[in-house]
């Protein structure tokens, strides 16, 4: 088969991983590039050698649109839904950067853009491709842990978030919309689907919009209660595990840790059982983003299986509509003081 042509759209602070994973996985050719600011789309096309370059969406639509097999779209979230209506016009299949969009309603209004076309539409939802986070899934499929009844999931960290992406301090829906998306969409993956949820928010960062701490706590699938702790504070903390997401998972018949450095545990009366399970390492790959950059490698191949239809695709549109809803429930939760049932 021949390399799947596509567009880029951003070429900000992502694309600087999101095009060389996708060289990672091979079969696709990136041919042209949108960016707003045209002097910065020409550094990264030039950089990953990406032939064509747009300061407008729809100029480069009109031109490649019969060279074009998909778009990945990584531009701010506010532009999500503008580009992925106009791609749909063009019948175009795409791939959006979660987090989806900036609320429900236009989140629903991209899926049904698609819905019925027979175009696919694909959400870029990396964090449940990370190699512990598929470890844990297999481990609790395996039964060795017998029925999970509780689980508590962490991305709880000081590291300094803003220097890298300082758009996320305008963001008036900060951690919940940015980790909230990534770690909601695990115990989903994990778990099954949410039957209630309760959440807080707070803030430590005077300097920003949003909130940087949330808890959210909902009750999953066969009924696993889950907690998802998260939270970027100026705090010093023993244990600086970012972008490590920690769990501790009970079961019936054993538990699960995830430790620091993607130290493993799996306890049953049988004893103790800990691995070591580290992301793979790839040299483009920002060191201090290891685990988070790696997965990207492994979300763009399984959506580009169900591009080719050779796979399923696991966070498609309308998969991913579950975890947006479960993120503005959890705002809904927070700001009422309520709980909400699906
Ligand atoms: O934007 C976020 C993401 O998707 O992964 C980690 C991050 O870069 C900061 O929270």
């Amino acid at each position: 088969m021949t390399d799947l042509k596509f567009a880029i759209f951003g070429t900000g602070f992502w694309s600087l991983f999101q095009i060389p994973a996708w060289f990672e996985v091979g079969g696709v050719q990136p041919v042209a590039a949108y960016n707003r600011t045209i002097a910065r789309a020409n550094e990264v096309a030039q950089r990953f050698g990406i032939p064509r370059v747009y300061a407008d969406p729809q100029e480069l639509l009109e031109n490649e649109r019969d060279n074009l097999d998909f778009i990945d779209i990584i531009t701010a979230v506010e532009t999500h839904a503008p580009l992925v209506h106009l791609a749909a016009r063009y019948n175009i299949p795409v791939i959006c950067q979660k987090p989806m969009s900036t609320d429900l309603a236009s989140a629903e209004g991209m899926a049904a853009a698609f819905r019925g076309s027979g175009v696919p539409f694909y959400i870029h939802e990396n964090w449940r491709w990370q190699a512990p986070v598929r470890e844990i899934k297999n481990i609790l499929d395996s039964g060795v842990i017998g029925r999970p009844f509780r689980a508590r999931i962490d991305m709880i960290s000081g590291f300094p978030v803003f220097a890298n992406q300082p758009f996320l301090k305008k963001l008036e829906q900060f951690i919940l919309t940015d980790l909230g998306s990534h770690l909601l969409d695990t115990a989903r993956f994990l778990f099954g689907e949410a039957s209630s949820l309760y959440c807080q928010t707070d803030k430590v960062h005077r300097d920003i919009q949003g909130e940087d701490v949330a808890t959210v706590m909902m009750r999953m699938g066969s009924g696993t209660a889950v907690t998802v702790n998260l939270a970027y504070g100026e705090n010093f903390l023993e244990r600086e595990a970012f972008p490590q997401t920690l769990f501790f998972i009970e079961g019936e018949q054993g538990s699960i840790d995830l430790y620091p450095d993607y130290w493993l545990q799996v306890t049953t009366k049988t004893g103790k059982n800990r691995r070591r399970i580290a992301p793979p390492r790839y040299a483009w790959a920002d060191p201090a983003y290891e685990v988070v950059h790696s997965s990207i490698v492994a979300c763009n191949a399984n959506l580009l299986c169900g591009l080719k239809g050779e796979g399923t695709a696991e966070t498609t549109g309308e998969d991913n509509l579950k975890t947006v809803r479960l993120v503005f429930a959890a705002y809904d939760s927070a700001n009422h003081n309520r709980v909400i049932y699906f």
